[in-house]
């Protein structure tokens, strides 16, 4: 175990890129998939399952944890890690980006931002020192500078206006995180779908020389296409020894072909939301079982999975649960789609070091096509 933070690349397959971010709290494999668990909780999981399904590192949001139980108790608690029970990194979103999706009375200035509280209506205010600073209380192991994502389609000047101002937010950011020698802050590249805007982001955000990229103000409206050709701008950008996060995504398809592009770490709350609300993630693509198809179908999701989820119950018993609103339900597939997504980038690393990405993808997407009726 290492005393630092510090990524290695391990092993490239044309811009596919397989690595290990080392921290104090253990290795990252990448390219990597970090479950959700925005309050503390990967939803209808237990953590434990979430480690044994491959994980080594989870995502915490400091927009929720603020606000409740407050980032001051969790440091009184013994810090985040301690007071959920993962031992392992955790990687938390600054909160700019959930504060303009669930907060509402927001009011964003060039000092940060102010909004109510979505819990019980209270005024706050989030500057990017006290991102930072509450980042620091939760013991983060990977902080995101706050930034500003704008929702596309947007206008030219307002993608620009914000940012710019995510630039200075970086830098500000910086200086608040200081030198912390076992964790890390990442920038957050913006530019909407502008492609000089994209590089004059990447290049400010360089110079700065943080320990980490992210890719933000991505799958924000736009279609694919768009979203993988300002990975192709950005990423060139990027220095090659340091890790390149994408924020939010995505789908099982966006992440194999951002992949490709050059991304080393991704986030995303399908596989466990849309877990929730019935929809199976598979070998043979998505399966709804909301559906009336799978009242009768006694054949488990995938009998050659790995997981008990995928492998040990009907479809008409899922289908059972979610149309009865069990929890159950939710769990099972919440299970099934985490396993498929680590499932996934397993294949993804192993894919990239032997040097067959291209084939994997191929293989992968022609699974997704077949189906299994
Ligand atoms: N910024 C931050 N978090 C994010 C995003 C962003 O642009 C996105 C966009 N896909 C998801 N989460 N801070």
């Amino acid at each position: 175990m290492t005393e630092t933070f510090q990524f290695k690349l391990l092993a490239t397959d044309g811009k596919a890129r397989r690595g290990e971010v080392s921290t104090p709290r253990g290795t990252i494999r990448t390219p990597a998939f970090m479950p959700v668990g925005t309050v503390g909780t990967v939803k209808a999981m237990y953590l434990d399952q979430v480690r044994d399904l491959g994980a080594d590192i989870i995502l915490g949001n400091t927009y929720h944890l603020m606000l409740r139980p407050g980032p001051e108790r969790v440091a009184r608690l013994g810090g985040l890690h301690n007071f959920i029970r993962w031992e392992r990194p955790i990687l938390t979103d600054s909160g700019g980006f959930q504060v303009m999706s669930l907060s509402s009375l927001r009011k964003l200035n060039e000092q940060g931002v102010t909004f109510k509280s979505h819990v019980d209506g209270a005024l706050y205010h989030m500057s990017p020192e006290r991102s930072i600073e509450i980042q620091g209380l939760l013991d983060s192991d990977i902080q995101m500078q706050l930034d500003e994502c704008v929702a596309l389609p947007a206008e030219p000047g307002e993608i620009e206006r914000a940012m710019e101002m995510s630039i200075r937010w970086a830098e500000r950011c910086k200086v608040a995180f200081g030198n912390q020698p076992g964790k890390a802050m990442f920038g957050i590249v913006q530019g909407g779908d502008i492609p000089k805007l994209r590089e004059r982001s990447a290049l400010a955000l360089k110079e700065l020389d943080l320990k980490g990229y992210a890719v933000g103000g991505l799958a924000v409206g736009e279609p694919q296409e768009v979203m993988l050709d300002m990975l192709d701008v950005t990423c060139p950008v990027l220095p090659a020894e340091k890790p390149r996060y994408l924020m939010g995504v995505g789908t099982p398809d966006d992440i194999l072909k951002s992949v490709a592009h050059g991304i080393d770490m991704f986030d995303c709350v399908m596989p466990t939301r849309s877990g929730r609300h019935g929809l199976a993630f598979t070998r043979y693509g998505r399966i709804n079982l909301r559906n009336a198809r799978h009242a009768e179908d006694m054949r488990p999701l995938d009998e050659q999975s790995s997981c008990p989820a995928a492998r040990d119950y009907s479809r008409a018993y899922l289908h059972h649960l979610i149309r009865s609103n069990e929890s159950l339900g939710g769990m099972l597939l919440s299970w099934n789609n985490l396993a498929y997504y680590q499932e996934l980038m397993a294949g993804i690393r192993n894919a990239i070091e032997k040097g067959r990405y291209a084939d994997f993808m191929a293989e992968t997407q022609d699974g997704w096509q077949r189906g299994d009726l």
